[in-house]
């Protein structure tokens, strides 16, 4: 099976809780405190590996999820860190927000590392919080929760050159001619629903990698046919072989084929009219293939190369392959995005965030209060602990909160609600 686009569902590692523990010292009731910090969450990270073909694995394994960090413990030792969950992918994939459609990565080489999502910081112990008033603080953070990003991953085939043409022209049987694939021919449209790779090897030792694609049709761009969905494999490809049959045995006129095909290729995003093209004028053999190759000639631009072949009795194949390999080598690398189309977050952190929140009047005239900064704050809170209750207080002070609230009219000992948690408020 071939497998060219999946979505699933990532997650990084939650960092471990920061601990609240004491020095044990002979004769002394309560040493300093030692609690250590908890270690951060695993990151979520895309590499490229060559030895990959498919996106298979991912299509069985959807909810990739990093490991969470470990809790602080006592003496002042932090806990461990979780693993980083590392997803290998072949190269030629791109890994898109499936939010909003921004490409975060496009995994180009061997070994390319990119972390997606950064595992949640691991929370501090109290060895962090004593202060000349509270030398034995009863303090910790809560490990930061891990981040989640829905992702939608393509891989796009990394062929240098691509067979494109209308249903039934004989893509199929000229890969089958210049490389050792050996895909299905038939005479009926639609043979060929997958691409199929080959090597090429010229013969004065270059080679390079072309693909046979499922014939297009017109509105293909738009989603007709099978076209859409494999015009994608052609983005990456330097040079387009437009493949026409020269004997229009099935009625149609090569000309209007072309045609339409030039349509879809101007059609469809990334230009691929302006990469270099050679026409290949194919089933030479056949009888009217002479007469129709002078009267689509004479309707041609003259710039264009045509070269006329048959896949069948493989007239004129070394020329094309040379013709082809000269192009090759005189075009670079396109580029697939353009920087609009890239996302401003490769990785996505818990950035420090202005300290935000949401005050809101609920329908039982108690106020509801959210926001990302104070989720953040609000996790992070150890409640069973009337230190860090107190500290969270204070944290909400500083954020204006406090102030907010006491404008709205909300009075000492009214309730509020903090992500659907009451609390009494105390002036
Ligand atoms: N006479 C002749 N027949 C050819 C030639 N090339 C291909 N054919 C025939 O044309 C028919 C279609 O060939 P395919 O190679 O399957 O065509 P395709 O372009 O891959 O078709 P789709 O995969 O359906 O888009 C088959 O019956 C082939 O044998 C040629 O050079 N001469
Ligand atoms: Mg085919």
């Amino acid at each position: 099976m071939f497998v060219d686009l999946v979505k699933v569902h990532v997650k990084s590692g939650k960092g471990g809780d920061g601990m609240v523990g004491f020095r044990r010292e002979k004769y002394v009731p309560k040493g300093g405190p030692s609690g250590g910090d908890g270690g951060r969450g695993g990151h979520i990270i895309f590499e490229g590996d060559e030895g990959l073909s498919t996106l298979l694995d991912l299509r069985y394994n959807r909810k990739l999820q990093a490991e969470d960090g470990e809790h602080g413990k006592n003496k002042r030792m932090n806990g461990k860190m979780g693993e980083d969950f590392i997803i290998r992918v072949p190269i030629g994939t791109t890994i898109f927000n499936d939010e909003d459609d921004l490409v975060i990565a496009d995994i180009t080489e061997h070994e390319q590392r990119v972390t997606v999502l950064e595992g949640g910081r691991g929370g501090r112990g109290n060895v962090h919080f004593s202060s000349s008033r509270n030398t034995a603080p009863e303090i910790a953070e809560k490990g930061e929760p891990g981040l989640e990003l829905p992702l939608r991953i393509e891989l796009k085939l990394l062929a240098d050159v691509a067979l494109v043409g209308m249903p039934s022209v004989g893509k199929s049987t000229l890969i089958s001619v210049i490389s050792k694939s050996r895909p299905k021919i038939a005479d009926y449209h639609f043979t060929t629903l997958t691409p199929n790779l080959g090597v090429v090897g010229v013969r004065d030792g270059r080679s390079f990698v072309a693909a046979d694609l499922p014939g297009l049709i017109e509105g293909a761009s738009l989603g007709h046919g099978l076209g859409l969905q494999f015009l994608r494999h052609i983005e990456r490809t330097r040079v387009i072989l437009h493949v026409i049959d020269m004997s229009a045995f099935e009625g149609r006129d090569p000309y209007e084929d072309y045609k339409t095909i030039q349509h879809e290729l101007k059609t469809y995003k990334y230009n691929l009219t302006s990469r270099p093209q050679i026409v290949v004028a194919n089933k030479m053999d056949l009888s009217d293939a002479k007469r129709n190759l002078e009267a689509f000639k004479k309707r041609m631009d003259p710039s264009v190369e045509i070269i006329p072949i048959s896949a069948a009795t493989k007239e004129n194949i070394e020329l094309l392959l040379l013709k082809t390999a000269d192009l090759l080598d005189a075009t670079p690398q396109f580029s697939l995005y353009e920087s609009e189309d890239y996302s401003d977050v490769v990785t996505y952190t818990h950035t420090p965030e202005k300290a935000t929140y949401h005050l809101e009047l609920g329908d039982d005239g108690v106020y509801d209060l959210t926001g990302d900064a104070l989720k953040r704050l609000f996790e992070m809170t150890d409640f069973s602990r009337d230190q860090s209750v107190r500290r969270f207080a204070r944290q909400l002070r500083t954020m204006g909160i406090d102030e907010a609230l006491r404008e709205k009219g909300v009075k000492d000992g009214d309730t509020v609600r903090i992500f659907g948690n009451a609390f009494e408020f105390k002036d």
